[in-house]
């Protein structure tokens, strides 16, 4: 159901670097394709006010401010979609639930668990008041995903049996690269585990629609001195993360995640195996989806490369014809439309808060299993 409202919805964006430029684009766009409550993009937040000045200029902010708490007492300000490092997300969306706004967080949820519980009972409490909050696992608005989601609800794959994810990035390759908030565990929390396993991680219990139950993790840091602005620093952090994971319905799933996998920009790829089917999703073609029918006759039997671009298919209806493709940017879009969506119609957007302590979880039990070496056996030893 729709509401009726007087005005606008007002909305406002903190943070402009690369998610806060995607989340930009996303909020400019999604109301010329989708139908979804009005809104004004009022105010970009951001603390160098020529640069944020700059960036609403361009990205098509009313307005833009230094100082997010200004926006706590606004009447005219309804949601605000956080795009900024880990370390400022529970502060800012604590403050924001309490005085009323809905809170669209980007993805790890929080930097620590203490953090993301309390991001929780703060949203819950919210939500009693009708504020809604969710965490921004893009990866879910992309159409093909989405998909695989709906075949493996469907029963098309069977029983559920091998997951395998990996995630490999090469920004972190060069040994010189300077430091940065990411590479220091008190701003990013963690390294490729909480930036790129998040999804990861997100992706096993979205497709399986299942719960992670326990996990083997490794961590490993290959460069563990980056230059900073005064000279050599420790990077604390992880630069990639291994884990073995089981699923309350009886799955395994493998995770491997990377920053310094040399030739891997943005490499997603997802492999579900089930006892009747099987799926392949890889982020660089994204609009495809690999099907394998095991129960299709062996005479022709062979993987089906499933173009996603039907009007039929998840979030497509809104866009181009057959055969026409999305990109990246797109699934920002999608999860835009998401979230307006949901609190137009009063129902609570998915994933929530609490979905994104779930992920926090399985994370913290990498980190604990991997400081433990719990599932290192030399070689030899036995
Ligand atoms: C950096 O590794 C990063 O921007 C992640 O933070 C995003 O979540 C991912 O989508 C792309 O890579």
């Amino acid at each position: 159901m729709s509401r009726q409202r007087s005005r606008p919805l007002g909305v406002a964006t903190v943070g402009y670097a690369f998610m806060g430029k995607a989340h930009s684009q996303a909020w400019r766009s999604v109301a010329s394709y989708f139908d979804v409550p009005a809104f004004e993009r009022r105010v970009l937040v951001g603390r160098d006010a020529d640069a944020v000045t700059a960036a609403a200029a361009r990205y098509g902010w009313a307005d833009a401010v230094t100082d997010w708490r200004t926006l706590l007492d606004r009447d005219d300000i309804d949601i605000v979609d956080i795009c900024t490092p880990g370390w400022l997300h529970a502060e800012m969306a604590c403050a924001f639930l309490e005085a009323g706004k809905h809170v669209l967080v980007e993805k790890p949820l929080a930097n620590s668990m203490a953090e993301s519980a309390a991001m929780v009972t703060t949203a819950e409490q919210a939500a009693t008041r009708g504020v809604r909050s969710m965490v921004g696992f893009n990866y879910r608005r992309v159409p093909a995903l989405a998909l695989a989601r709906d075949l493996i609800a469907q029963g098309r794959l069977g029983v559920i049996r091998q997951v395998r994810v990996s995630y490999l990035q090469d920004w972190l390759a060069d040994a010189t690269a300077p430091m940065t908030w990411r590479l220091r565990k008190e701003t990013a929390g963690s390294g490729a585990l909480g930036d790129i396993a998040s999804h990861a991680v997100d992706q096993v219990q979205f497709l399986l629609g299942d719960t992670i139950t326990d996990v083997s993790g490794r961590l490993h840091t290959f460069v563990p001195t980056r230059d900073g602005a005064d000279g050599p620093e420790p990077v604390t952090v992880d630069d990639a993360a291994w884990a073995t994971l089981s699923l309350a319905g009886g799955a395994v799933a493998s995770v491997e995640v990377s920053r310094v996998a040399l030739g891997r920009k943005n490499a997603l790829t997802i492999e579900v195996y089930g006892s009747e089917g099987s799926l392949a999703f890889d982020l660089e073609r994204l609009n495809e989806l690999t099907f394998f029918d095991g129960t299709a006759s062996p005479a022709t039997q062979g993987s089906a490369r499933v173009l996603v671009t039907e009007p039929g298919h998840p979030y497509l209806d809104a866009w181009w014809p057959p055969g026409h493709t999305i990109g990246w940017e797109h699934t920002f879009t999608h999860q835009i439309r998401d979230f307006l969506t949901a609190i137009d119609s009063g129902v609570a957007p998915s994933p929530s808060f609490a979905e994104g302590l779930g992920v926090q979880r399985v994370l913290a039990a990498v980190q604990e299993s991997a400081a433990a070496k719990s599932s290192i056996v030399t070689v030899g030893s036995v």
